[in-house]
């Protein structure tokens, strides 16, 4: 492992506001346009007008995105709406904006409403889960994860993480990562016959394999994960722990599902899934950690931040810390509930036999085993019903072509379905699976999917 010393060099957060150049003395702030008696050209238009007129055929793309989303029911697990104030910080001039560095501590000058911007992001988020550090530069949930391993970790030290077929992700070790080819990583399991971690195999399994850090948090897993329990396997073999809450940032910032904040020393996540903020990555840690990870960010692992999706950060985390969002957050997860007992209801299997979260992971194994999750997945796909083939535990098929479907519910949530709702849906996803080679079967169901998109519109 590495030690904290041996990490990328003096950068600090104590540079004085400059970290490179030759600026010497002490310069008064900027001139404001305010100040001076010339008038302000400060208005832009921001509207797509500028756009169709210079690149008709991405404003045409982005016109179809923006029906297609309108039209179709996004239920893939990892995606959600955000608001239209999101989007708009994140189409915003901080695209233009260089700022590698932190808050007073930038390589470049006139960071200033760069800085504010950061400053609101990290603040919001340590009120949203209680961390006592944030960093919220991390270009994705990935580069997140590799900032933690970079902090501390040497190349060939030991991973201990979920496998990719029972729930886990990419960037925990897979081997077409970059994880699975610098480290040296070792594989947990889902318990095959209930579908929840085998917590008693992970603690077996660090005790033979020695782990340097083991990693927690799932993209396909439907139940509570129990924080403390890794924590203890990790305790005991002394590892790190990194809790990847990529999925579930918002129903943990909500209190629907436990925090591993506090528990864990690492908490990775991505800020689009479910707490509907601007595209990225966050890390949280104690401040033990502090100057660790953010020299892996940058300079270790990135360089300039995209600030202008550390904007769109800052505004849903501001969004999420209104009371409305916990209602939501509770939403998302019973409308996952009552999607699992209608597929149910109609034969269908569950991984694990339900959900306590935001998605449902079902094996066509038995109730369709002509149906791969891959025809299922195109099948409801020309059926507006949009969601991804899935590996399942003991995946009897492949990864491009897999035994099942997984399915979340934060998308239609944002747009106001309710349970009533979420029962049709589940009908409807039955009987296009139940039938799937059927033109009309999946006219009838793309037909009503457009209906009920238009009862609960996106963008009014
Ligand atoms: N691509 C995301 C998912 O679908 O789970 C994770 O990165």
């Amino acid at each position: 492992m590495k030690s904290a010393d041996s990490m990328i060099g003096p950068m600090t957060g104590s540079m004085n506001g400059r970290m490179a150049g030759s600026m010497s003395g002490t310069y008064p702030s900027r001139v404001r346009t305010d100040r001076l008696n010339v008038p302000s050209n400060a208005t832009m238009r921001m509207d797509q007008e500028n756009l169709r007129a210079v690149d008709p055929a991405v404003a045409d793309a982005l016109a179809g995105e923006r029906t297609r989303q309108e039209e179709t029911l996004a239920m893939i697990a990892s995606e959600n709406h955000v608001s239209e104030a999101v989007l708009e910080a994140q189409g915003s001039v901080l695209t233009n904006k260089y700022a590698e560095g932190y808050p007073g501590a930038r390589y470049y000058a006139g960071c200033e409403y760069a800085d504010e911007v950061e400053e609101l992001a990290i603040d919001r988020a340590k009120e949203l889960w209680g961390a006592e550090h944030v960093n919220v530069q991390p270009h994705s949930g990935t580069q997140a994860n590799q900032a933690v391993y970079y902090s501390v970790l040497e190349p060939g030290d030991r991973i201990l993480s979920l496998d990719l077929n029972h729930g886990g992700h990419l960037s925990h070790g897979h081997p077409a990562n970059f994880t699975g080819q610098i480290y040296d990583v070792e594989q947990y399991e889902v318990d095959p016959e209930t579908g929840y971690i085998d917590y008693e195999g992970l603690r077996e399994t660090a005790e033979s394999f020695d782990p340097d850090i083991i990693v927690s948090g799932y993209s396909a897993y439907p139940r509570t994960v129990d924080w403390e329990a890794i924590q203890a396997a990790a305790d005991a073999v002394d590892a790190y722990h990194l809790a990847d809450i990529a999925h579930i940032t918002g129903l943990v910032a909500a209190g629907v599902h436990p925090s591993p904040v506090g528990v864990a020393d690492f908490v990775t996540g991505s800020t689009h899934k479910t707490i509907r903020a601007g595209r990225g990555g966050i890390v949280m840690c104690d401040e033990e950690f502090a100057d660790d990870v953010d020299k892996s960010v940058f300079p270790g692992g990135q360089g300039g931040p995209l600030m202008h999706n550390v904007a769109g950060k800052a505004v849903g985390f501001k969004e999420a810390l209104e009371p409305e969002f916990e209602e939501y957050a509770q939403t998302v997860v019973d409308n996952a509930e009552t999607l699992a007992e209608t597929l149910q209801g109609h034969g269908l299997s569950l991984v694990s036999g339900g959900t306590d979260n935001h998605l449902v992971l079902v094996d066509l194994r038995e109730s369709h085993p002509d149906l791969s999750g891959g025809d299922a997945e195109d099948a409801l796909a020309a059926a507006n019903v949009v969601l991804n083939g899935n590996t399942v535990p003991d995946e009897t098929r492949s990864p491009f072509d897999p035994s099942g479907i997984r399915a979340g519910t934060a998308g239609l949530t944002t747009r106001g379905f309710d349970a009533e709702a979420m029962r049709e849906v589940g009908d409807l996803i039955h009987r296009v699976i139940d039938d799937a080679e059927s033109e009309d079967v999946i006219y009838e169901v793309g037909e009503r999917v457009v209906e009920l998109c238009r009862e609960y519109p996106l963008y009014e």
